[in-house]
């Protein structure tokens, strides 16, 4: 059985489980309450953060990199185009970019914002994060003059990693999407994936709709 722990990005690892008809179970993990006394977390990330991925024998932690594990594990899937296909440039491109790019930079802007000091919310660093975002964004914009999709015409997991990206810039920070990404949003939360993962995760579905 495999067991995805917490949300946040966790979101992305159950969307991708939704999308394969893959069964698992979501184990909550409290990062506001703090993860010092849930010991059987810590034994599979002492590092505390979230998400983590328990596949049998097999423990695993970053986001993106548990969805390639997912994608080779358990495909071939049309999910993640082969790297033959001429999609594949840019379905790696935004995989990585989801991540790397977009949530990071939204992640420290969102910590600056939401939890710093009052004199720390607008400091260099949190306006770096904002500068990194929105260059990051740009090339999903782009590609979205092109596609409607981060690979092309089909729907693949870099549209997990950049979907969920853009869910967090526009909740954490209130990050004002121009039409293009909405749309591409809107198309995103049609699927039935998306739709039984938000269902799956009662945390992010809650803020989400706050
Ligand atoms: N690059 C990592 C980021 C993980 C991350 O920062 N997770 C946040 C919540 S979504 C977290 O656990 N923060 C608490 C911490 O870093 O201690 C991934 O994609 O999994």
């Amino acid at each position: 059985m495999i067991t995805v722990f917490g949300e946040g990005r966790g979101f992305r690892v159950v969307w991708l489980l939704e999308e394969m008809g893959l069964s698992y179970r979501l184990r909550d993990v409290d990062l506001l309450a703090g993860v010092e006394t849930d010991a059987e977390f810590l034994a599979l990330n002492p590092a505390g953060f979230i998400p983590a991925l328990r596949d049998g024998d097999v423990t695993m932690v970053e986001s993106i990199a548990i969805l390639e594990y997912l994608l080779g594990r358990y495909g071939p899937t049309a999910l993640a185009p082969g790297a033959r296909d001429p999609a594949f440039p840019a379905y790696q491109q935004f995989l990585h970019l989801g991540e790397a790019g977009l949530a990071a930079s939204v992640y420290f802007v969102s910590g600056a914002r939401n939890i710093a000091p009052e004199s720390e919310r607008d400091n260099w660093s949190a306006r770096q994060a904002m500068e990194v975002f929105t260059s990051r964004l740009s090339l999903v914009t782009r590609q979205l003059e092109r596609a409607p999709y981060m690979a092309g015409d089909i729907f693949t997991a870099a549209d997990i990693s950049v979907g969920y990206a853009l869910e967090m810039a526009r909740k954490n920070i209130g990050f004002a999407l121009g039409g293009p990404e909405q749309d591409y949003l809107a198309r995103l939360r049609e699927r039935e994936g998306y739709r039984r993962a938000l269902a799956a995760c009662r945390a992010t579905r809650e803020w989400w709709t706050s």
